[in-house]
C-alpha cells in the first residue's frame, strides 16, 4: 500500500523564502538559508560530497546503521518508522531491514519527486510495508505525521546541525509535542573533533564543496533573477570553537553590486565580506543528552561507530 500527502503550499513557502532572502543578505553579517543549496545541481553535488574522502560523517553514520540496526530496533521496537528528510529513504533501509513485517514507513521530505521515486522503489522492495509518504516541511507539517502504533522519528545525517541552540531547542520541542509514549525520537549528529579534520570535510581538496556552496549563487540567478557573478566569490570554511560549528561562507573577491529583481533588492558587498551559507554544529555526547533531555525526550541509548566521528542517539518521551 502506498499513500502520498501533500501539504506544501509552494505559493507560501516561496513568499517565507523570500523573505528570508531579503532578511539574509540585508543584516549584517549576511547569511542565506542552507535550503537553498539544494536545487538539481545541488543536489548532485552534495551527493557527490557523501562519496568524497574527507567526508567523513555519511560514511560514519552508515556503518553506526549497519552494525546497530538491529539494537535500535529491538530499543524502540517500531511498528512505524518516519525518517524527516528522507531524501531517497537510503538509509531507512537499514533500519527497515531490521524491523518486523509488516510495519508502516513514513518518508517525510520537501522534495516530491524523489519522495515519490523512492516510495515507488520501496514498494517493490517491502511487500509488507504500507507507505504513508509526507510532502511537507519540518517547520509546520510536523502534525500531519500519521500515527499507526509505536512510531520511530528518525532525524539523520546531522541535519539538526544546521540549526543554532535556540533553533534546535524549538524543533525539538516541536517534536516531542506531537509524540506520545511508546514513541521514540533517533538523532544522527556529527561529533567535535580535530579541527583539521573539521575543515577538511568542508573544504575538501577536489573542490567539490567549493562547487556546492557556489552553487547557491547559481540557484539564486536562476530561481529569482538575480545575477551573482560566480567568479565573484570564493568558499571558505571554518571552525568556530566557541559555538562549535563549522561555518560555510562565500567570500566578496572586490567590491561589487548584485541585483535581484525578483526581490527589486540591490545588494553591495565589500572586497572581503563574507556571505554565511550555512552552519553545520557539532556536538558531544553529553550535550546531546543533554538537549534532548530538555526537550523532554531522555536518552534510552547512544551508539557511535569505530572511529568515534558520528552518533546516533535513541530517545523517548518523558512521562
Ligand atoms: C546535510 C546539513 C548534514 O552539514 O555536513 C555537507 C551539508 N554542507 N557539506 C553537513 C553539507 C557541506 C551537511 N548536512
Amino acid at each position: 500500500m502506498m499513500r502520498i500527502e501533500v501539504f506544501l503550499d509552494s505559493a507560501a513557502s516561496a513568499a517565507a523564502l523570500r523573505n528570508e532572502v531579503v532578511a539574509g543578505l540585508t543584516s549584517s553579517p549576511k547569511t542565506l538559508s542552507p535550503m537553498w543549496f539544494y536545487d538539481e545541481r545541488g543536489c548532485d553535488l552534495y551527493d557527490e560530497i557523501t562519496k568524497l574522502p574527507e567526508y567523513y560523517p555519511f560514511r560514519a553514520e552508515r556503518s553506526i546503521l549497519t552494525h546497530h540496526a538491529k539494537d535500535i530496533v529491538m530499543a524502540a521496537q517500531p511498528d512505524t518508522l518516519v525518517e524527516l528528510g528522507s531524501g531517497t529513504s537510503e538509509k531507512s533501509r537499514l533500519l527497515l531491514d531490521a524491523m518486523a513485517m509488516p510495519a508502516t514507513y513514513v518518508p517525510f521530505d520537501v522534495a516530491e519527486a524523489t519522495l515519490r521515486d523512492a516510495a515507488v522503489a520501496l514498494t517493490q522492495e517491502y511487500p509488507e510495508l504500507d507507505i504513508h509518504g509526507i510532502v511537507g516541511d519540518f517547520g509546520h507539517d510536523l502534525v500531519h505525521i500519521p500515527q499507526h502504533g509505536r512510531r520511530m522519528i528518525a532525524l539523520l545525517g546531522s541535519t539538526i546541525g544546521n540549526l543554532d541552540p535556540a533553533g534546535r531547542a524549538e524543533m525539538l520541542a516541536t517534536l516531542r509535542a506531537g509524540m506520545t509514549s511508546g514513541d521514540t525520537f533517533l538523532l544522527g549528529t556529527d561529533l567535535v573533533k580535530d579541527r583539521a579534520r573539521l575543515v577538511a570535510a568542508y573544504d575538501d581538496a577536489s573542490g567539490v564543496t567549493a562547487a556546492f556552496n557556489c552553487n547557491v549563487l547559481a540557484h539564486l540567478n536562476n530561481e529569482l533573477h538575480a545575477d551573482f557573478d560566480l567568479a565573484g566569490f570564493r568558499h571558505r570554511a571554518v571552525f568556530d570553537e566557541e559555538n562549535k560549528w563549522i561555518e560555510m561562507h562565500l567570500v566578496a573577491l572586490r567590491d561589487q553590486s548584485v541585483r535581484i529583481d525578483d526581490l527589486d533588492l540591490d545588494v553591495t558587498f565589500a572586497e572581503g565580506e563574507a556571505l554565511r551559507t550555512e552552519i553545520s554544529a557539532k556536538f558531544t555526547p553529553d550535550g546531546v543528552v543533554a538537549e534532548l533531555r530538555n526537550a523532554g525526550m531522555p536518552v534510552l541509548d547512544q551508539w557511535t561507530d569505530e572511529d568515534g566521528d558520528f552518533l546516533l542517539t535513541l530517545a523517548g518521551v518523558d512521562a
